[in-house]
């Protein structure tokens, strides 16, 4: 099978750990789907993973895709607004610390993105088996620029616990 061009989607990846994460989850996609200028187009199934280089409870973890007319810097604002109103706190000097809500922007169609606020792909998403399982749940053949197929990389993921909690 060829690679997937995933032009013009854009792949943002969930996250949390705290409150209610399957609760928070649901109620931001919808919220996501009501961003201006934007359109949800697909979800992964959820997984229950094992905090990576994180502490707490287990997370809940998931991928969707969009399109949008917002330019990336515009939906970071949109996004980190959405963690904002589901609690985010950020603990000062804290790496990693456990959230209620993370949302990241893992890939931006095959562009390559580097600011001092974004940086796109997400640089650890082809090491994180919470990212890549959901991934290519929606996208099989997806490829990740820089680092090539999503697949490929999962082999690598083994030792990181992750199994599925919804379809
Ligand atoms: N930023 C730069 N690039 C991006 C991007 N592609 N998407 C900047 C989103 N934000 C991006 O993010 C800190 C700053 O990164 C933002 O102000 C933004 O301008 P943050 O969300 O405040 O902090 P963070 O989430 O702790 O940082 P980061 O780098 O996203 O953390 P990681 O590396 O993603 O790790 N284990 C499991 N099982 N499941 C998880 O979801 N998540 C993490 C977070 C660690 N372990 C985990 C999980
Ligand atoms: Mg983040």
């Amino acid at each position: 099978m060829s690679e997937q061009t995933i032009e013009p989607l854009v792949v943002l990846g969930l996250g949390a750990n705290l409150g209610n994460p399957l609760e928070t989850l649901a109620g931001v996609l919808k919220e996501i789907g009501k961003l201006p200028q934007t359109e949800l187009v697909a979800v992964s199934p959820f997984y229950k993973t094992a905090p990576v280089d994180s502490s707490g409870p287990d997370y809940v973890n998931a991928v969707c895709t969009v399109k949008t007319a917002l330019a990336p810097q515009e939906l970071l604002d949109e996004l980190q607004w959405l963690e904002n109103l589901h609690g985010r706190v950020r603990p000062a000097g804290v790496r990693n610390a456990p959230r209620t809500l993370d949302l990241d922007v893992l890939l931006w169609g095959s562009q390559t993105i580097c600011t001092s606020r974004l940086v796109v792909p997400h640089p650890r998403m082809h090491e994180r088996a919470f990212v890549l399982r959901p991934l290519t749940d929606i996208l099989p053949e997806c490829v990740i620029p820089g680092k090539g197929r999503a697949a490929d990389w999962l082999e690598g993921t083994l030792g990181q616990r992750i199994s599925k909690i919804s379809t």
